[in-house]
């Protein structure tokens, strides 16, 4: 694929939250792309974004938006249920896509889009664990890297949502928004997840029975090291992801970003983000900036790739199995394929 020299034509699958966000960061701080194309069931979420966006084309049909003239690349932010089709249908069309996490909704339907990405013999998927890109995250893996620490022994981590928008299984938490912590992990280690053991709870008696919105993973890795997960998406007071790596002879954890100590009304603090868009939109304009520049070159995207979307599954399923049976459960860890740099 030779260089593309003018902006690159981005068509973006969901305009809700996320697509949304993502086509106004593209317009306002992507100068290399351009918003060519949108979709979404919802006509009056396309013509919104297409109002501060200028998206010419809309589409009704995802696949024609994939498979249309007018756009060179494609943003995958509907439902997590649709990611692996769509991601499918990218690569039949030969068109970089960032997928929103998860890669898809269970590891057999990611494992499906791996060995797509394998037969085609070329990365064209990225995945959105936008972290990678967080300065915070990448501050404690540049001290892991350093070795400074020494050996790690102990990942904690924590994720913390403002409120969810009804009572939700420990499943979905684990699928949605646990995936984000299972790769922040792999990728501040450089390690495999061996075995997961998880509990749940209801956070309050107004939830329906079946919610396990406190989550809490336990996590033995392939490198004699131990994590801790907490995820908790009815935390009401605001949004917060921390990640902190221990070792023999120290620790790194991820700081607040820039914030004001603020005194007032008899009271003093930091500001707590809503949720993720504010936390991580620092993350956001650089995972796309360094997408579109890798689409523009041909050459491979900085952040997640298929087998990272999978990987991560991998340790949800596991995580899934032992919230269900309330034992430990192993995780399986595949060999790298040569295209993934195994
Ligand atoms: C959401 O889709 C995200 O990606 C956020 O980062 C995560 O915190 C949230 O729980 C997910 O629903």
């Amino acid at each position: 694929m030779s260089t593309i020299t003018r902006p690159l034509a981005i068509g973006v699958i969901g305009t809700g939250n996320m697509g949304a966000r993502h086509a106004l960061n593209l317009h306002r701080y992507v100068g290399a792309a351009r918003v060519a194309a949108l979709c979404d069931t919802d006509p009056a979420r396309t013509q919104a974004v297409a109002a501060q966006c200028g998206a010419p084309h809309r589409f009704d049909d995802p696949l024609q938006l994939i498979s249309a003239a007018e756009v060179d690349a494609i943003i995958i932010t509907s439902p997590d249920a649709t990611h692996a089709d769509l991601a499918l249908a990218c690569l039949r069309a030969g068109k970089p896509a960032l997928c929103e996490k998860p890669l898809a909704n269970s590891l057999a339907e990611s494992g499906r889009v791996v060995e797509a990405e394998l037969s085609l013999g070329r990365r064209l998927l990225t995945v959105g664990f936008m972290r990678r890109f967080d300065p915070q995250h990448r501050a404690v893996r540049e001290v892991v890297a350093s070795g400074e620490l020494g050996r790690p022994l102990l990942y904690k981590g924590v994720h913390r949502n403002a409120s969810i928008p009804s009572s939700v299984s420990g499943e979905v938490v684990l699928t949605n928004s646990a995936g984000h912590d299972f790769d922040a992990m792999r990728w501040l280690l450089g390690q495999e997840a061996a075995e997961v053991y998880v509990l749940g709870v209801r956070s309050r008696d107004s939830f329906s029975p079946e919610t396990r919105d406190m989550l809490l993973a336990q996590i033995a890795l392939r490198g004699d090291c131990l994590a801790t997960i907490e995820v908790y998406v009815a935390a009401d007071y605001g949004y917060e992801v921390s990640a902190e790596v221990v070792g023999q002879r120290g620790t790194a954890v991820t700081l607040q970003p820039d914030l004001a100590l603020t005194r007032a009304r008899q009271a003093r603090g930091v500001y707590v983000p809503t949720d993720w868009l504010g936390r991580f939109q620092e993350a956001y304009v650089a995972e796309l900036a360094d997408w579109v520049e890798a689409a523009k070159r041909g050459s491979i995207a900085a952040g997640a790739s298929a087998w990272d979307g999978y990987m991560a599954l991998q340790v949800t399923d596991a995580c899934i199995r032992s919230l269900r049976s309330g034992a430990p459960a192993a995780v399986d860890a595949p060999a790298r394929p040569e295209l993934y740099g195994g």
